[in-house]
């Protein structure tokens, strides 16, 4: 890790791509909805496509709102580029998140592999919508590369 940190040249950037609550379940889940990537399929290509755009990428998952809020703050002192987020189902209902997401001053991307509104109408609204600058939803993986894509030619 450390060693890494030692060769990485100091303009590389980085982008925090923050994943929610089922998503370590991509592959087994729903695959009719999300597809049949794993999670670390997904990062896998996303870093391929970052480091061809110049950038590194801070790849994260977890099934807890709490923890993803720590990781927004983290990047709120952090020295991120910008911020790629699909917070699962929080994003439907984390007024917290959205607290969160208001503090950060990089610029953040909401992605979701399917189209949520599409579906369910409880999927209908999203907290995190209001504070991205750009949303990709519908589109699986390329939603992801559409992502790093938008923030690559954001000036930093
Ligand atoms: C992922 C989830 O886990 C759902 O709760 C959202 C989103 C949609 C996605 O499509 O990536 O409603």
């Amino acid at each position: 890790m450390l060693f890494a940190a030692m060769i990485q040249p100091f303009s590389m950037k980085t982008i925090l791509i923050i994943n929610g609550p089922n998503l370590n379940m991509l592959g087994l889940r729903e695959p009719e909805i999300y597809g049949t990537l794993t999670l670390s399929e997904i990062e896998g290509q996303c870093r391929q496509s970052a480091q061809e755009l110049g950038f590194t990428i801070d790849v994260r998952q977890s099934n807890h709102e709490g923890v993803l809020i720590d990781w927004v703050q983290e990047a709120v002192l952090g020295n991120y580029a910008g911020l790629i987020i699909n917070a699962g189902a929080y994003t439907h209902t984390s007024i917290a998140l959205h607290d969160a997401l208001k503090i950060l001053r990089i610029p953040i991307v909401e992605v979701h592999l399917s189209d949520p509104k599409q579906r369910e109408s409880f999927r209908h609204h999203s907290y995190t919508e209001p504070l991205a600058k750009a949303v990709f939803k519908g589109e699986g993986l390329s939603g992801y590369i559409k992502a790093l894509h938008f923030l690559a030619q954001k000036p930093l």
